[in-house]
């Protein structure tokens, strides 16, 4: 059985859970992180150093870094399922994972930890203007990409759809000016058929403010 450490109002750890039952991996969950603490222990930093969930451990297998855990559940369950198996539809599931890692995850954190997680008086107001126009560019870069095919990687669902969904919803819940994204928009609106994104993401509503974001951590762990 395999055990992922991290609470669920961690993006990074909702694209494990989100992948973990779109492979339907029986899993079970140690809550670990923020207000649960347990990450500077030194069993848990046995298991990751950086003290950051997610973490998982699958048989002799205990790993961190959330796209990296991706990129081993797909390859090693039901291949096919989020790994294309064709060169071209990886190559494309791939750019778009390091893209979202490097660039949307950065600004969307940015935005997420001032304006959710920080009290009004100590946020940092330059940078929210500038991590939302960055934002702003690369959502339209992303809505350009998606304008043109189904999924990320081209014709199907993959795992680069999880890493830019998880980001993305949260993007969509922030109080913030967006683009018009009319293509991510329908893209996300058919993430939400999917049950996987509905239990692991939707199912953990977005915090508006610090106190909603406390709560909403107690209530769904
Ligand atoms: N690059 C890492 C980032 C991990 C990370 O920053 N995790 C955050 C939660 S999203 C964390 O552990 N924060 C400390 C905490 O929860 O106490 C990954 O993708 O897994």
């Amino acid at each position: 059985m395999i055990t992922v450490w991290g609470r669920r109002n961690s993006v990074n750890v909702q694209k494990v859970l989100w992948a973990l039952e779109e492979l339907d991996i029986a899993y079970t969950r140690e809550n670990v992180g923020g207000s649960f603490g347990g990450n500077r222990d030194a069993d848990f930093l046995a298991m990751n150093p950086m003290g950051l969930v997610p973490v998982i451990r699958d048989g002799d297998v205990t790993m961190f870094e959330s796209n990296a855990i991706l990129r081993w559940l797909a390859a090693r369950y039901r291949a096919g399922v989020l790994r294309p198996s064709d060169p071209k539809g990886l190559a494309m599931a791939e750019q778009w994972m390091e893209w979202a890692q490097v660039n949307f995850s950065p600004a969307v954190g940015t935005l997420q930890m001032n304006l959710v997680r920080t009290l009004p008086e100590s946020r940092d107001h330059a940078a929210v203007t500038a991590a939302t126009t960055r934002a702003a560019e690369l959502a339209t870069l992303a809505d350009r990409w998606i304008a043109r095919h189904d999924w990320f990687a081209g014709h199907d669902f993959s795992f680069a759809d999880i890493v830019m969904g998880a980001l993305f919803w949260r993007y969509k819940g922030l109080a913030i000016e967006r683009p018009a994204t009319a293509h991510l928009d329908e893209w996300l609106d058919a993430l939400q058929e999917r049950d996987p994104f509905r239990r692991t993401v939707m199912a953990v509503p977005r915090a508006r403010d610090l106190a909603d974001w406390n709560r909403i951590e107690k209530e769904t762990g």
